[in-house]
């Protein structure tokens, strides 16, 4: 009889302890940073609102739609739909009172870009109703938060719900990229003296009404002009198993980009975020951006954007190259300009 009750009384301490650890007040909000019709760029933030820190992290998410994404960085994230995201040794902990993002790109599997449940140990399961949030990040162009136990189905809600109404386009964008008219190259160095163009073929992107400008290059699209080399760079360089994409987020003066009369450009000092190979840094640059009719804008670098592999961590992906290739050297400094065509929608 004792023996049960100290049993039961162990069982009853155990579930208590596992319940105890494993729940928490933390916010999980999933935020459509851009929408571009075809693709989407979003991310997951999880504010710790608790009275204690969290020390680690898993959250996840399912896609009815057929969405699906093609690359992320700040988490490490599994191959498809439901999808989980686990923290990486830097972002593991959350203090009171601070939060955690991580991001990732895909493709949408209806016209605008759906918005699942958030769901984790971690995620707020003490809110009584659903709340659907407005406020956005500066640069994005909508903003959800659900709690997870708000909504009882995991069906996702359309975005063009959520987001303001635009003009032409339900999801906010007003211009999309002409992927058949943009061009993106980079320039390597082999050898001290073998200098080399690049580039890679798929872009996608907009410029939302709020101001929010995306590129995403498709990693996988390299062309080196040798085809041996565009897999070892695939594979060994870019990893795009892992990274299928590079984006590139910043703000735009719609007010500075609506006032180019047709025929003139305006030189915009910009600061851009690039994410590539899970590391994002900021890009200050210079663009020209003109206005070639009332519905084409053309945006080009001024001077080539210089991009470090180390900044990016891919300096073990050079000397990976640099071996399979027999080279005495690879230059880890890369000028990067481009052309890009935007269409009004
Ligand atoms: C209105 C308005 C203002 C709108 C804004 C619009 C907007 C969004 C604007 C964008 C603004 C902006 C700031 C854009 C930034 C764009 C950038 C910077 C994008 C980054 C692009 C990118 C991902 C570049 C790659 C970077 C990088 C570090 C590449 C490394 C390349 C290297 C070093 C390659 C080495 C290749 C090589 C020499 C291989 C050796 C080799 C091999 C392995 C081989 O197999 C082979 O064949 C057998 C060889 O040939 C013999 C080889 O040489």
């Amino acid at each position: 009889m004792h023996k049960r009750l100290f049993r039961d009384g162990m069982l009853i301490l155990i579930v208590s302890v596992l319940f105890i650890q494993h729940t928490h007040a933390a916010q999980c909000e999933y935020n459509i940073i851009n929408d571009w019709g075809s693709g989407f760029q979003a991310e997951i933030k999880i504010t710790n609102n608790d009275a204690q820190p969290i020390n680690t992290w898993t959250v996840g998410w399912e896609y009815s739609d057929g969405s699906a994404l093609t690359g992320s960085w700040n988490a490490t994230v599994s191959d498809s739909s439901p999808y989980t995201a686990s923290a990486l040794v830097w972002n593991a902990s959350i203090a009171m009172g601070e939060s955690v993002a991580f991001g990732f790109t895909g493709t949408n599997g209806k016209a605008a870009a759906s918005v699942p449940i958030v769901t984790g140990d971690v995620c707020n399961t003490g809110s009584a109703s659903s709340a659907i949030s407005s406020s956005s990040l500066a640069v994005s162009s909508s903003s959800i938060a659900i709690s997870s136990s708000s909504v009882a189905s995991s069906v996702p809600v359309s975005s063009s719900s959520i987001t303001s109404s635009s003009s032409s386009a339900s999801n906010g964008d007003i211009w999309r990229l002409d992927a058949n008219q943009s061009h993106l190259n980079f320039t390597t160095t082999k050898k001290i003296h073998i200098v080399e163009n690049m580039r890679f073929t798929r872009l996608s992107g907009a410029i939302s009404e709020s101001g929010s400008a995306t590129l995403v290059i498709d990693l996988a699209s390299v062309v080196s002009g040798i085809t041996v080399r565009d897999e070892r760079m695939k594979n060994s360089l870019f990893e795009t198993s892992i990274f299928s994409t590079a984006v590139v987020t910043l703000p735009v003066d719609m007010n500075a980009l609506s006032s180019i009369p047709v025929g003139q450009s305006l030189m915009m000092n910009v600061v851009a975020e690039l994410s590539l190979h899970g590391v994002t840094n900021d890009i200050t640059t210079n663009l020209k951006v003109s206005r070639l009719t009332a519905s084409t804008i053309m945006v080009k670098n001024v001077a080539p954007i210089i991009v470090l592999a180390d900044d990016y961590d891919l300096e073990s992906g050079v000397e990976t190259l640099k071996a399979l290739a027999n080279l005495s050297s690879i230059g880890k400094a890369v000028p990067v300009d481009f052309t890009l065509f935007y269409n009004a929608l």
